[in-house]
C-alpha cells in the first residue's frame, strides 16, 4: 500500500487553522460593507473653483468593523519577539521621544551588527598565526565595511556647524497673527533643535573664520517641525536663487588649488561681489564684528526673508524673526580670531558645549517685526528683497518668547550632522513670501537632503522625525524605517475606509491666498522690481549706524581682504563700489591699499533711489545689545606661577565665578603650583596650552616670587599684549604691575585718559572693579591703527 504523503507541519494548531478559515470569510464581509460604506467620491466635485483652494474640505472617511479589513495580513495577531503587537490604531511608531532609539551599551557584550557576540575583537581569522587572513572573517568584515561607509558627504555650504537641543517658551497667545502652533498659549514649550555654522569651510574648519553665521532652529510643533533656517545677519548677497551657485562657487577655495579655507579674502570672491553692486549692503555685515562673534550664545539670528502669518481666519501680515542673545552680541577683533583659530579651531563649538554642560544655557529672545502687504508697499524699499531690511524704528520689534538651549547631544554625526533643515518645512500659521530668494530655497534644501542622507527618507531619521505624527501614502525608498500596515497606499480609497484622509482646512495647511492676489504685472517674465535697483542706500544706512570704532574695523577688514585680491582692477572695482555707499569708507580702503587716487565711482542700476525712512538706526550697531550686564559664561584667567599669592588668588577665582563667570587658574605648567603664602593652588590649564588669547579677560595677582617665574617665560609678554591689544580687562596686582613695563603696555590709553579696561586696585575694590571691567566686554578706547602695542 502507497503511503500517503507527508503532511506539512501546520504553524497553527488545528484550531487555529479552521479560526483562520472564519476569518478570511470575514475579512472579505468586512471589506465589501467598507468599500459600501463610500459609495462614491463626496469630494471630487469640492475641488473645484477658487473658495474650495482657500477652505479645502476634509476627506470622507469611514469606521470598519474591526482591524481586519484594513490590515495587509491576517496572521498579524501572532506576535513574537520580533514582531511585537499589532499595529496601535492610528499610530506611526516611527515617531516618538528620541529615547526610543538612544543606545547604550553598559554591561552588554561587543557584537557584530547582526547581533552575533564577538569573542575576539583584537585579531583577524587567519590560516596560522603567521598565515592569510581568510576571506570568510566576517566579523572583520562587517567592522572594516561599516567602516568604510562612516562619511557621508559634507553639506555643500554650511558645512561646518555644532548644534543643541533646547525648548521654546511662548509669553503670550499671539492667536490673532497666527495660528502656528508654538504661539498658541503663553507659557506653551516647544521642543527645537538648533544648528550654528560657519558657511564657507569644510566639515573641519576653523570656528573663528570671517563668515556669516547659520542660526537654524528646528521646532518641533504639535502640528509638525517649522525650520526656521537663519543666519546671524539679517540681509544676504544676493537677490534671486538663480545666483547662489554662482556666490558659493566663488567664495569657496578656488578650484585649482583649492585655497584658501574658511575665507573670502581671495580673488574670485571679490571678482564676484564687485559685480553684483546688490551685494554691497551684506558685504558691510561681512566686514564689521558681527562676522567674528565671541560666541553662538552672544550673537543674534534672523530668518532673513520676509514670511507671513496667518490666523485661523486665514487672514495674513508679513512678519520678519529676530532671534536677541540674553548674554549681548559680542564680537571677537580680527588680530584674535587669527590667533584663536590656530589655537582652537573649536573655539565656538568648545564654548557652547561647555557653556551648556556647566549649566550657562544660552538664551535668545526671539522678536517680530509684523507689517501689513499695504504698509509694505508704501516703504522706500521693496520687503521681497533679501538685501534689505526693514529698519527697528520703523516697525518696532515685538517680543514674543524666548529660546533655552539646555541639553547637548549625545551624538554629533546622529544628531548634528544628520539633522536635515528645511526652508520649506512651515507649519500651519506660517507661510512664505514671493521673495524669489526664498523660493529658490523652498526647493532646494529638501533636494540636498537627498543626496546627503542618501535618500528619500530622511525625515524618517530619528533627529528629523517630528514629534507630530506622519501617515501618509508615500511608500519605499532607501532605508525606509516604517513598516506601514495594509494594503491601501493611495487616496481616494474606500478599503481604508478613506484612511489617512485629507485633513481638511480647519486641521490642514492652505496656502495664503494673498500670494496669487499680487497686484503684480501678470506673465512669466525673468526680471526683478524696480526697487531692487536700489543697492546702497541700505549699505550706507548700516555703516552710518556704527559707533566709529565698527566703522574702523569695517574699514580694516576691506583692507585686509582686498590686501589678499591679487587682481588690481577688482580691487578698484570694490573701492569703485563702496564710494556709492560710503565716501569716507571708501577713501580709508583706497588709503589701506596704497592707491593714490580714487576711482570713479561705479555706475549705479538706479539713478535715483527713493528717499529712505531713516539714515540712522542705533539699533544696528553691536554696542546696542550689551546684554543682561552679567558675566556669566565668561572665561577668565587667573595667571599664577609658584610663589604666587595663593590666598589672594582663590578669592579671586570664587568672586569671579559666583557671577557665574568660568575662571581657571593658569601656569607654566598644569597641575599643583605652590602659594608663598602656604596657599597651594591646582592649574588646570598652561600659558603653553591655552594662550592667554583663548580667554575674555586675565588676571595676574600679587606674589613677588610667582611674578619673576612668570617674567621669565615669553607667554607672559605675549598675553600681556594680546590681552591689552584686544581690549580685554586686565587685573595687575601688586608685583605682576611690574610685568606691565616688560611687555611694553601703558596704563593709559592713547588720548592719555585712564584706562578703564586695566584694573590695578588690590583686594576687594580691584577684584570688584575687575567684574565691572569684564562686564563692558572690551574696551576699545585704547585702540591704534597700526596697535601701539
Ligand atoms: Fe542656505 N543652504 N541657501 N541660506 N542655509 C543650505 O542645505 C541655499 C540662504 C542656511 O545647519 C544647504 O542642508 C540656497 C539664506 C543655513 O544644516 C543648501 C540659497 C540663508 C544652512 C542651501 C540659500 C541660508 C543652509 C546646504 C539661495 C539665511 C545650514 C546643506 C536661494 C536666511 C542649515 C543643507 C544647517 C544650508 C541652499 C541661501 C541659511 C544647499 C539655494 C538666504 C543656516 O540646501
Amino acid at each position: 500500500m502507497a503511503k500517503s504523503p507527508p503532511t506539512r507541519p501546520s504553524a497553527k494548531s488545528p484550531k487555529e487553522t479552521s479560526a483562520a478559515g472564519d476569518i478570511l470569510q470575514r475579512k472579505a464581509q468586512q471589506t465589501d460593507d467598507l468599500a459600501k460604506a463610500m459609495p462614491w467620491n463626496d469630494n471630487k466635485s469640492l475641488e473645484h473653483g477658487f473658495s474650495q483652494g482657500v477652505m479645502p474640505a476634509k476627506g470622507v472617511t469611514a469606521q470598519p468593523q474591526s482591524p481586519l479589513p484594513t490590515g495587509s495580513t491576517v496572521s498579524e495577531a501572532n506576535t513574537s519577539d520580533k514582531t511585537g503587537d499589532q499595529a496601535a490604531e492610528g499610530l506611526n511608531a516611527v515617531h516618538g521621544r528620541l529615547d526610543r532609539v538612544r543606545a547604550d551599551s553598559a554591561g552588554q557584550a561587543l557584537t557584530t551588527n547582526q547581533g552575533v557576540a564577538i569573542a575576539d575583537n583584537q585579531n583577524s581569522l587567519k590560516y596560522g598565526l603567521r598565515g592569510p587572513v581568510l576571506l570568510e572573517d566576517f566579523i572583520l568584515r562587517d567592522k572594516l565595511t561599516h567602516f568604510d561607509h562612516e562619511r557621508i558627504p559634507e553639506r555643500i555650504v554650511h558645512a561646518r556647524g555644532s548644534a543643541a537641543h533646547g525648548y521654546f517658551e511662548c509669553y503670550e497667545p499671539l492667536t490673532e497673527l497666527t495660528r502656528a502652533a508654538p504661539f498658541q498659549a503663553a507659557g506653551k514649550v516647544t521642543p527645537v533643535f538648533v544648528r550654528f555654522s560657519t558657511v564657507a569651510g569644510e566639515r573641519g574648519s576653523k570656528d573663528t573664520a570671517r563668515d556669516v553665521r547659520g542660526f537654524a532652529v528646528k521646532f518641533y510643533t504639535d502640528e509638525g517641525n517649522w525650520d526656521l533656517v537663519g543666519n546671524n545677519m539679517p540681509v544676504f548677497f544676493i537677490q534671486d536663487a538663480m545666483k547662489f551657485p554662482d556666490l558659493v562657487h566663488a567664495v569657496k577655495p578656488e578650484p585649482h588649488h583649492a585655497m584658501p579655507q574658511a575665507a573670502s579674502a581671495h580673488d574670485t570672491f571679490w571678482d564676484f561681489v564687485s559685480l553684483m553692486p546688490e551685494s554691497t549692503h551684506m558685504l558691510m555685515w561681512l566686514m564689521s564684528d558681527r562676522a567674528i562673534p565671541r560666541s553662538y550664545a552672544t550673537m543674534q539670528g534672523f530668518g532673513v526673508h520676509t514670511y507671513r502669518l496667518v490666523n485661523a481666519a486665514g487672514e495674513s501680515v508679513f512678519v520678519k524673526f529676530h532671534w536677541s542673545p540674553k548674554a549681548g552680541t559680542h564680537s571677537l577683533v580680527w588680530d584674535e580670531a587669527v590667533k584663536v583659530s590656530g589655537a582652537d579651531p573649536d573655539y565656538h563649538r568648545r564654548d557652547l558645549w561647555e557653556r551648556i554642560e556647566a549649566g550657562a544655557y544660552p538664551e535668545y529672545e526671539l522678536a517680530l517685526q509684523v507689517f501689513t502687504e499695504e504698509e509694505a508697499e508704501r516703504f522706500s524699499f521693496d520687503v521681497l528683497d533679501s538685501t534689505k531690511i526693514v529698519p527697528e524704528e520703523l516697525v518696532p520689534l515685538r517680543p514674543v518668547g524666548r529660546m533655552v538651549l539646555n541639553r547637548n547631544p549625545d551624538n554629533f554625526f546622529a544628531e548634528t550632522e544628520q539633522v536635515a533643515f528645511c526652508t520649506a518645512n512651515v507649519v500651519p500659521g506660517i507661510d512664505f513670501s514671493n521673495d524669489p530668494l526664498l523660493a529658490g530655497r523652498i526647493h532646494s534644501y529638501v533636494d540636498t537632503q537627498i543626496s546627503r542622507l542618501g535618500g528619500p527618507n530622511f525625515h524618517e531619521i530619528p533627529i528629523n522625525a517630528p514629534i507630530a505624527q506622519v501617515h501618509n501614502n508615500q511608500r519605499d525608498g532607501m532605508h525606509r524605517q516604517a513598516i506601514h500596515r495594509g494594503r491601501v497606499n493611495y487616496e481616494p480609497n474606500s478599503l481604508a475606509g478613506g484612511c489617512p484622509f485629507q485633513a481638511g482646512a480647519a486641521q490642514g495647511f492652505v496656502s495664503v491666498p494673498a500670494r496669487i492676489r499680487a497686484d503684480e504685472e501678470q506673465g512669466k517674465v525673468r526680471a526683478k522690481p524696480e526697487k531692487f535697483a536700489d543697492h546702497y542706500t541700505q549699505a550706507t544706512l548700516f555703516y552710518e549706524s556704527q559707533s566709529p570704532v565698527e566703522q574702523a574695523h569695517i574699514a580694516a577688514a576691506f583692507r585686509f581682504e582686498l590686501s589678499k585680491v591679487t587682481v588690481p582692477a577688482v580691487r578698484a572695482r570694490m573701492v569703485a563700489s563702496l564710494r556709492n555707499a560710503s565716501e569716507s569708507l571708501a577713501q580709508a580702503v583706497a588709503d589701506g591699499l596704497g592707491m593714490d587716487e580714487l576711482p570713479a565711482p561705479l555706475p549705479r542700476a538706479l539713478a535715483k533711489p527713493a528717499k529712505p525712512e531713516v539714515t540712522q538706526s542705533p539699533a544696528l550697531s553691536l554696542m546696542a545689545r550689551p546684554g543682561d550686564g552679567t558675566i556669566a559664561g565668561r572665561r577668565i584667567a587667573v595667571v599664577v606661577a609658584h610663589g604666587v599669592q595663593g590666598a589672594a588668588a582663590e578669592r579671586l577665582q570664587s568672586a569671579l565665578s559666583a557671577q557665574g563667570a568660568v575662571a581657571e587658574f593658569v601656569a607654566p605648567r598644569v597641575g599643583r603650583v605652590r602659594g608663598g603664602d602656604g596657599v597651594d593652588l591646582e592649574a588646570t590649564a598652561s600659558l603653553e596650552n591655552n594662550p592667554g588669547f583663548l580667554f575674555d579677560a586675565l588676571a595676574w595677582p600679587d606674589g613677588e616670587e610667582g611674578v619673576a617665574t612668570l617674567s621669565h617665560d615669553g607667554h607672559t609678554v605675549e598675553s600681556l599684549k594680546d590681552a591689552y591689544r584686544h581690549g580685554k580687562a586686565m587685573l595687575l596686582v601688586g608685583a605682576a604691575q611690574t610685568l606691565l613695563d616688560m611687555a611694553g603696555v601703558p596704563t593709559t590709553t592713547p588720548t592719555g585718559d585712564p584706562d578703564p579696561g586695566l584694573v590695578l586696585a588690590d583686594g576687594e575694590e580691584g577684584v570688584d572693579a575687575f567684574i565691572a571691567a569684564i562686564a563692558r566686554h572690551r574696551h576699545p578706547e585704547r585702540e591704534t591703527d597700526p596697535p601701539a602695542v
